[in-house]
This record gives structure tokens, sequence and C-alpha cells, in this order.
């Protein structure tokens, strides 16, 4: 999954804004991207909030200009209005921070047959980050994830067309990260697909000393362990490297390609 944000203040790669993100986003695609994922809001620690007509003027133009891409978009947004006007531009996924625990972004993805990623988060972007804490963070996630799943399924929205996610970086500290990684499988063990974000973000800074933009080799690693522990999405920003690194994996032990 390759990111187009569609931001000014982004944590990594803030600026692409209309037709530069539309280049953006066709790159990414040329150098692999399976899928592409777009949002017009930055959900990094302390980001300030943005108003709904701000993130659509934002997002549906550059989802208007990938009509004809070859691959499926997905909408990150966490409001039920974006969702309902991007599934109406006929994205196919609903990338939605908040889980769907808003009633309103729930009917919204109910009322479509788009899929959904439903992610763990802890508090919010403004103040998740000051103390996050868990008696056992993996437990506590998948019991989250677990529920959630649950909750869509009765909404209406069948088990096939949803996908998890732990939510790396989202009120959570840098050994509550590790361990999520590390133990991926439980995720996996939920029984819908998981999707790993990693790229870029501060854990791997923490780890390496490197600022966002010289993430990359630290960005790659992590989504090489994510899908070794069963990720069966990475959403990356540097989708060239990270193919190349699968492409490798997958000789080994995947499916060859
Ligand atoms: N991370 C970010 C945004 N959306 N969605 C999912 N499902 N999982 C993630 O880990 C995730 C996400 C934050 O990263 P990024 O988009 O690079 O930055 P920003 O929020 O500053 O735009």
């Amino acid at each position: 999954m390759g990111i187009v944000n569609v931001t000014p203040d982004s944590f990594s790669d803030g600026g692409r804004l209309g037709h530069d993100a539309i280049a953006h986003a066709r790159q990414l695609v040329a150098e692999g991207a399976d899928i592409l994922d777009i949002g017009g809001e930055s959900t990094r620690p302390g980001a300030p909030p943005v108003s709904v007509q701000e993130e659509l003027d934002r997002v549906l133009p550059v989802i208007e200009g990938l009509q004809d891409i070859s691959v499926p978009i997905s909408i990150d947004t966490f409001k039920p209005e974006v969702m309902r006007a991007a599934i109406a531009c006929g994205v196919q996924m609903v990338n939605d921070i908040n889980a769907l625990q808003d009633e309103a972004a729930m009917q919204a993805v109910a009322g479509s047959q788009v899929a959904v990623c439903l992610m763990h988060k802890q508090g919010d972007p403004q103040t998740m980050q000051n103390q996050p804490v868990y008696l056992d963070v993996v437990e506590e996630v998948s019991e989250f994830l677990r529920a959630r799943i649950e909750a869509a399924v009765s909404a209406g929205i069948a088990r096939e067309r949803i996908t998890i996610d732990p939510g790396f970086g989202f009120g959570k500290t840098l050994a509550h990260n590790l361990a999520l990684l590390r133990e991926m499988q439980r995720y996996t063990a939920l029984g819908v697909p998981v999707l790993a974000g990693l790229s870029r973000k501060s854990m791997l800074g923490i780890l390496t000393g490197q600022e966002a933009g010289q993430r990359m080799p630290a960005s790659v690693a992590a989504a090489l362990i994510a899908v070794q522990r069963g990720a069966a999405v990475v959403r990356v920003h540097d989708v060239r490297a990270t193919v190349d690194a699968l492409k490798v994996w997958n000789a080994i032990n995947g499916d060859g390609r």
C-alpha cells in the first residue's frame, strides 16, 4: 500500500497537493504499489484538526484524477462525510484510524460494498503520545481489534471486507511498538488480513537516530519483519525499495514472484 498524503503537514512527506499528489500516486503504482492510500489530514502526534470541507477539497480532486488507475484506492479518513464522498467517487477501501467507532462511519461503510481497515489507537492524535499506558499492550490491542471485527460484522460488514491494524505509533511507546511487531502473529490469528504501518515512524527514528526523511532503510527492514510475521499489507512511503526487499523474501519464502 503506497501512501499518498495530500496534506501540507504530514510528518515525513507533507506538501504534495492536487496534480503533484496525482503524479506521485502514479509513480507509486509504477514502482509496484498494489493499493493507494489517500489521506487529507495528518494524524502525526500533535497535528491540528482539518475541517470536513478542507479535507474533501484536498482528497476528492486526487481521487477523481486517478479514475483510470489500475489498483484499488483506499481513503485514509475517520470522518463519515469524507468516507461517503470518497465511496461515491469510487474508492474501494476505507482506512479508519478510529476503527468505525463513530456510528455514522460504521453506517457509511456498512451501506456500501467497500473494504475497511480497522486500526487500534489509544487517545487522539493531539495527545496520544503524552503517556500511553497499557497493562498488556499485545493483549489489549488484540481484544480491541477482535471486538471491532465483531461490531463491524454485526453492522452488516462481511468478514471478507475487513482488514485490521495494530496502529504502530498511535498512543504507543517504543517498547509497546516493538512488542506489537514481535507478536504480530497474535493479530493474524484473528482471522482477517493484517496491515502494518511502520514507514518512517518515530520508533524507527529512536532506534536509528535518523530524521524522518532518512528512515527508508529502517522502514524497509520493519516492513520485511512485519511481512515475515504475517502482515498481508504494508503501508509505506518508499514503495520501490519495499517491493525490492519483498521480492527477495518472496523468492525464498513466498510465492516466488
Ligand atoms: N499511519 C498513519 C496514517 N494512517 N493508517 C493505518 N491503517 N495504519 C497506520 O499505521 C497509519 C495510518 C500516519 O502516517 P503518515 O500518513 O505517513 O503521516 P501523517 O499522519 O502525518 O500524514
